[in-house]
């Protein structure tokens, strides 16, 4: 059994959902976890035996002119492993939690071992503004451990920071137990969607990176074709550009926004296409909980998506921007059932095959068990 704190971003997002996850199955291998956060994970929803909380409390005082979450991070960091002893300190995200454990691991007394896992967005964003690429850069030699979520993650980071440290690939996992087809007819219904209309979903923050717009313009040739709906999930900075298109476009009785919401995969479960149309994706955690319920996906040949997404076995992988590819093989695969059954049967079995949750544990603890043993 070992002791082992996590931090993460908390709010909506894969990667916090990745490292609570995470935490929840060490916990139920027997592990005592230890969260240190600014806030309580979103997806630590309820009391999990073996899992402990440490708040991160910003400090209000009038001579900071900003808040230094960074400085009371690395604090409670320390606090928490000199108390508890932790063995193991795995953070998610260079930028700046790697930072700040290196911090917190010379101010403790209690040797411990940090492990960062990159998710993508500090090194293909962050990293190319000067001001920070000497401080990721840091933050990943000074890890005793660094993980990334896909080999062209590895691959970015190599040439972009050029950094004297071997990076071992983990891949990303789902819940099996909130991630399966279920029967959602119900639901389809409550949205008003008729049995035999074809459901096309896209999740993300809606932020540039995520390319709304492409999805818009493939689902507004598809449904000339296909009696569809369109159905948007999440928020973000593009979110009123998107419902101005959508208008723009006179699709607004067919595409639906839904905001952000909990319950994925219920609504994964009413979809027949996952669209994709990233133009930075280190992994696309949304295509793998689309897969787990059995939903074939389209996605762009951006980053760690051809990772996860498989050609003409388990969806599409179309070029950037490439709207016209996208739509002929939706329409296409909503067209024939006997093709889509065959790839939502291969989607299930890629997942159970490659991204299980039990292999992806197995490969953490490993990494924890090396890392121990070299004392
Ligand atoms: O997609 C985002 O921008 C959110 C970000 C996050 O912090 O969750 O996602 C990153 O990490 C996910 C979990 O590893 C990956 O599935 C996403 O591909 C990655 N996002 C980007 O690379 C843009």
């Amino acid at each position: 059994m070992k002791k082992i704190g996590i931090t993460c971003y908390p709010t909506v997002g894969g990667s916090g959902v990745i490292a609570t996850e995470l935490g929840k199955l060490l916990a139920e291998k027997g592990h005592e976890i230890h969260f240190i956060t600014s806030s309580v994970p979103f997806r630590l929803d309820k009391v999990y035996p073996k899992v402990y909380y440490h708040q991160v409390e910003m400090s209000h005082y009038p001579v900071f002119q900003y808040p230094p979450y960074d400085l009371t991070l690395a604090a409670k960091m320390a606090e928490v492993i000199d108390r508890e002893k932790l063995d193991i300190l795995h953070v998610h995200y260079a930028m700046p939690h790697a930072i700040c454990a290196i911090l917190a691991k010379d101010i403790a007394k209690h040797p411990v071992k940090i492990v960062t896992t990159l998710h993508g967005t500090d090194i293909t964003v962050l990293a190319i503004d000067n001001a920070f690429t000497s401080i990721i850069r840091h933050g990943i030699e000074h890890s005793d451990a660094v993980t990334a979520v896909s080999h062209s993650l590895v691959q970015q980071t190599n040439e972009m920071l050029d950094i004297d440290k071997s990076i071992e690939v983990i891949h990303n996992f789902i819940n099996e137990q909130q991630y399966h087809p279920k029967n959602m007819q119900n639901l389809k219904y409550q949205f008003g969607i008729e049995e035999d209309t074809k459901v096309l979903i896209h999740i993300s923050n809606f932020r540039k990176v995520k390319r709304v717009q492409d999805v818009i313009y493939t689902y507004e040739k598809v449904q000339k074709n296909i009696n569809s709906q369109l159905l948007l999930i999440g928020d973000g900075p593009e979110y009123g550009d998107m419902v101005r298109l959508v208008n723009e476009l006179g699709l607004q009785d067919k595409v639906q926004f839904l905001g952000k919401q909990n319950n994925i995969s219920d609504i994964l479960s009413m979809a027949d296409l996952m669209l994709l149309m990233s133009e930075k994706e280190s992994f696309g955690l949304v295509l793998l909980e689309a897969m787990a319920c059995g939903v074939p996906s389209i996605g762009t040949n951006i980053g760690g998506i051809p990772e996860v997404l498989t050609h003409e076995e388990t969806g599409f992988i179309v070029d950037l921007g490439d709207s016209k590819s996208a739509a002929k093989y939706a329409t296409d695969l909503l067209m024939d059932n006997n093709k889509w059954n065959v790839f939502s049967e291969n989607a299930l079995q890629h997942v159970k095959k490659y991204f299980a949750s039990e292999t992806i544990v197995n490969q953490y603890e490993a990494l924890y068990d090396t890392l121990l043993q070299e004392n």
